[in-house]
């Protein structure tokens, strides 16, 4: 009988422990919301790749813009017991406490595209975004220097800079770059600032809004390009033609910006791209093979794309858009 009992016991245990595999290893995701082709390209990106690995299950979780509901995920996913949490956060304040709690539970963190401001305080395993005062750097100097080519460089203009989703670090980021390049331009004057939210109505709204109340826009920076793209029909609506009348830099380089471009409507995308699919695969592998990684932020390759090409950044030179369309991945 006792026998019995102990191959019983042994088989409900083998049973357990395999319906525990079969769960597979839990792989959260809070996503901040779905405000531009970007974040639709981030997404898939990384669903595919999770969903692509055998054994890996996804638990995702889309915050529509709110902190207190990625905030709210992240303690459901403590509360599920997941393997680990990828975490990027609408805006760059107010994580440390629920961040904190993932480290008490001592679940791996990875940190992706936009960083918490307490990056120094809690504990992770990796973390992988753009350099944000360098995108936005680039994308004042590209006007800048593109001016400069085409004789303008000592004519006054005047820039708009149509900035993202206030305290998001893509914002913080991108507006510090823009700003302290325009010092390098004395020809170039910043005549309007505010949020366009990085979707594509509020870029339309604010440009329409801006068009009414400012007698002259040489320039509009776009901090991302869906709000260049919600600009560029505001332009058409008010009569001028967008990529002559305004020069227009927008930011990510996303594939509608690049049919802008190729159809004249846009001057340039600076690049920040989302396809973080194979560096979080790369990284939980690593995690569950239990080698230590650098806790330096990686960020990605990016290039500037433009009508002509050839435009000399310093730390990059712009390519030719069309020549490269159809290369394009998201
Ligand atoms: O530029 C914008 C998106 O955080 C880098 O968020 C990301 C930004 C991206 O909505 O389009």
């Amino acid at each position: 009988m006792k026998k019995l009992f102990a191959l019983a016991l042994a088989l409900v245990m083998v049973l357990g422990a395999m319906s525990a595999l079969a769960d597979g290893y839990k792989v959260a995701f809070s996503q901040i919301g779905q405000e531009s082709d970007w974040r639709t390209a981030n997404t898939d990106s990384i669903k595919a790749a999770i969903e692509g690995h055998e054994g890996w299950e996804l638990i995702y979780d889309d915050a529509q813009q709110k902190q207190e509901n990625q905030i709210k995920a992240l303690r459901n996913f403590i509360t599920q017991g997941v393997d680990v949490i990828l975490f990027t956060g609408v805006v760059s304040t107010g994580w440390e406490e629920v961040l904190k709690e993932v480290n008490d539970e001592q679940i791996p963190l990875l940190l992706i595209d936009r960083l918490p401001d307490c990056i120094d305080q809690i504990d992770y395993v990796a973390a992988f975004g753009g350099d944000f005062v360098e995108e936005g750097r680039r994308q004042v100097a590209w006007a800048g220097e593109y001016l400069k080519a085409q004789g303008r460089g000592d004519e006054e203009v005047n820039v708009v800079i149509m900035e993202g989703t206030t305290g998001a670090s893509a914002q913080v980021g991108r507006t510090e770059g823009n700003l302290a390049a325009i010092k390098d331009y004395p020809n170039m004057k910043v005549v309007g600032q505010q949020s366009g939210n990085f979707t594509r109505a509020e870029g339309q709204a604010l440009m329409e809004s801006w068009l009414k109340s400012i007698d002259k826009i040489d320039v509009l920076i776009a901090q991302n390009d869906d709000m260049a793209l919600g600009a560029i029909d505001a332009i058409k609506g008010a009569g001028k033609v967008p990529g002559k009348d305004i020069i227009i830099v927008g930011c990510d380089s996303v594939k509608a910006a690049f049919d802008a471009i190729v159809a004249g409507e846009m001057n340039a995308t600076i690049e920040c791209t989302p396809l973080y699919g194979p560096f979080v695969v790369e990284t939980i592998e690593k995690l569950i093979a239990g080698e230590t990684m650098s806790k330096t932020v990686i960020h990605p390759e990016e290039g500037v794309y433009d009508v002509d090409g050839g435009i000399d950044l310093g730390t990059v030179v712009s390519v030719k858009a069309a020549d490269v369309i159809d290369q394009r991945q998201y």
